[in-house]
């Protein structure tokens, strides 16, 4: 028998938050949802960090652990939510004394490390908006997002700064405070981020703070152009709070692990607001993948709930059963993924060898939280996304000549995958970039640009992209952004960027590239460019290999056709690229 479905009906452990999600579906009601959440006392509005720490803080909850954090070098560090509470207040007082306020962008550049979750908090609580970055990019894609998001301040370490940062310093001019982490004598221009915490007060009260207050700052890439900020406000803490409960089943008992890095969306949405708002435990791992490292983690920890992405899974699928056997992973009641399509071969194997099944599980940057999933209480169908949140409206749409949209009410036609406008952690918007911002709305849905379809019990199943972002790795990637940086090259003439299929990684990001006249095609210059690139990018993003062409295919208009470069590498004829998407 195959495994079209995983039936939950008696295998839990345990009742799940939400036994019943049809009864979840009909009762839910986002009003109900925010009046769950504490909020400021005597009315003062709603702010991210009050839920996530410092409610629990000041009760009973004071002293349990928030943040478990495990170093490279084997250091085991705990800090207790009133802990977490305390230094997050310092870094808010550290803010107001630099003369950093409300709607002022922090940014960090930082590894896994605690400085990074008192940065995110104590900026909430300053109502400052905070962007983190991640520590691989390389210059380019954080110059860009500096700029874009007129960062006022960054909290990075000595060692990131000088790689990556000090000579960018004079092109980024709002850049007025640099902090750094770890370093006993900060060089000039910067400040030691521990002794400017140590002499701020620990005594901060949070100003009201209006739900729709800016709050989180996260980037995208888009297929043209530079990248998007996707802007979040303090309101998105009532999706955080219900998702955590409906799709990853977690409360306050559970010692949960999300692996996403924060310098992406699913690491700061369910690496530290989620779990800290519903007041778990949460295991934070400083070092890179390594499968005997990451199963120690779920047997040692004692790992409840576990939220990971399908590359991973992979990775360790690719290992074999027999690893896994040698840890006792009896703690693990819960397995969730997210990022990219996950095979329905790893579903089952989870449930095989770790004990549980994956959940799968969709959203976006843009969504701010979790969209659809295969949840607790309810039947696993390996290889769909799941069924929307309650509260979450999701179709498949079908685009009319007219620019309109429409519903497409039947099961199983393939269209765009949207969401009724409107939920409470829907991004408001890319900074500067309203008419980008208003290009994905249409009829009162927000459109994801995701391909997929609808079975017809009310699953959703993902077909593919509507354009030509890559995922590498769960990375969202833009060819633009790449192709930009193949472009500074002296001998690159046109660069062409696509995402290539990989067992594991689902896409590595493949450029192809004419060269100037009097420029020789050979492995020499390829290795050059690549290298350029990789230092320029970084590895998250980098291209992995590289083409020469004579020339790239365009449009009459003179846009390069990603698509038929996709059709060649893929081994199509040109003719069949029309099963390809377009990328207009
Ligand atoms: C959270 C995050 C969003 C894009 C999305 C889609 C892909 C995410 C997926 C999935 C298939 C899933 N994606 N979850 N594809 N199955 N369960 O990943 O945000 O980086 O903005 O990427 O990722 O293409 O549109 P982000």
């Amino acid at each position: 028998m195959g495994w079209d479905r995983i039936s939950k009906s008696g295998s839990a452990r345990r009742r799940p938050r939400m036994p019943s999600y049809e009864a979840a579906r009909r009762q839910f009601s986002w009003a109900e949802a925010r009046a769950a959440l504490d909020g400021l006392p005597e009315g003062r509005g709603l702010n991210i960090a009050h839920e996530a720490v410092d409610r629990h803080a000041k009760g009973p909850a004071g002293g349990r652990a928030a943040l478990r954090w495990l170093g490279k070098d084997g250091t085991r560090r705990e800090l207790s939510y009133a802990a977490l509470a305390g230094l997050s207040d310092r870094f808010a007082n550290l803010l107001r004394d630099l003369g950093i306020g409300k709607g002022d962008t922090v940014f960090s550049l930082l590894g896994r490390v605690p400085a990074l979750y008192v940065a995110v908090l104590g900026a909430l609580k300053n109502r400052s908006v905070f962007c983190p970055l991640f520590s691989a990019f390389g210059p380019e894609p954080i110059q860009s997002r500096m700029a874009i998001g007129a960062a006022k301040v960054l909290v990075t370490t000595p060692q990131l700064y000088a790689r990556k940062v000090r000579a960018l310093r004079a092109d980024l001019p709002q850049l007025e405070q640099v902090l750094l982490v770890g370093g006993a004598e900060p060089e000039p221009g910067c400040q030691s981020f521990e002794r400017r915490l140590e002499v701020a007060s620990e005594d901060f009260v949070i100003p009201p703070t209006d739900p729709e207050d800016a709050a989180l700052l996260h980037f995208t890439s888009g297929t043209t152009g530079r990248p998007k900020g996707a802007l979040h406000v303090h309101e998105a803490a009532v999706v955080h709070a219900a998702s955590a409960r409906f799709a990853l089943d977690l409360g306050p008992e559970d010692v949960y692990w999300c692996t996403a890095d924060p310098g992406w969306v699913t690491g700061t949405s369910y690496g530290i607001v989620a779990p800290l708002v519903v007041g778990a435990t949460l295991v934070v791992d400083e070092a890179e993948f390594e499968p005997e490292r990451w199963y120690r983690i779920l047997q040692d920890e004692k790992v409840r709930v576990w939220y990971t992405a399908p590359t991973a899974i992979r990775m360790l699928m690719k290992l074999g059963p027999d690893l896994p056997r040698r840890f006792d992973l009896s703690a693990l009641r819960l397995a969730a993924s997210v990022g990219e399509p996950l095979n329905p071969e790893a579903v089952v194997w989870g449930l095989k060898v770790l004990g549980q099944p994956f959940h799968d599980t969709w959203w976006q940057t843009e969504t701010g939280g979790i969209m659809l999933a295969n949840f607790a209480a309810t039947d696993i169908k390996p290889g769909s996304m799941g069924r929307p949140l309650p509260g979450i409206e999701a179709a498949i749409l079908r685009h009319r000549e007219d620019g309109g949209v429409e519903v497409i009410g039947e099961a199983g036609r393939e269209g765009e995958l949207a969401l009724k406008a409107g939920w409470p952690s829907m991004f408001r918007g890319y900074l500067n970039e309203e008419a980008r911002y208003r290009k994905c709305f249409a009829d009162g849905w927000y459109l994801s640009g995701d391909l997929a379809r609808r079975d017809s019990d009310g699953y959703f199943w993902f077909l593919g992209r509507a354009d030509d972002m890559i995922k590498s790795a769960g990375h969202l990637i833009g060819p633009f952004e790449v192709e930009s940086a193949l472009m500074e090259h002296p001998a690159v003439a046109e660069a062409g960027v696509i995402g290539k299929p990989d067992p594991v990684a689902m896409e590595t990001v493949k450029a192809f590239v004419a060269l100037k006249p009097g420029f020789r095609p050979d492995d020499a210059l390829r290795r050059e460019i690549l290298g350029l690139a990789r230092e320029r990018l970084g590895p998250a993003v980098a291209p992995r290999e590289i083409d020469f062409l004579d020339d790239l295919p365009k449009t009459r208009s003179g846009k390069i056709m990603r698509r038929l470069l996709k059709a060649r590498e893929l081994g199509l004829t040109e003719g069949d690229t029309s099963t390809l998407e377009s990328s207009s």
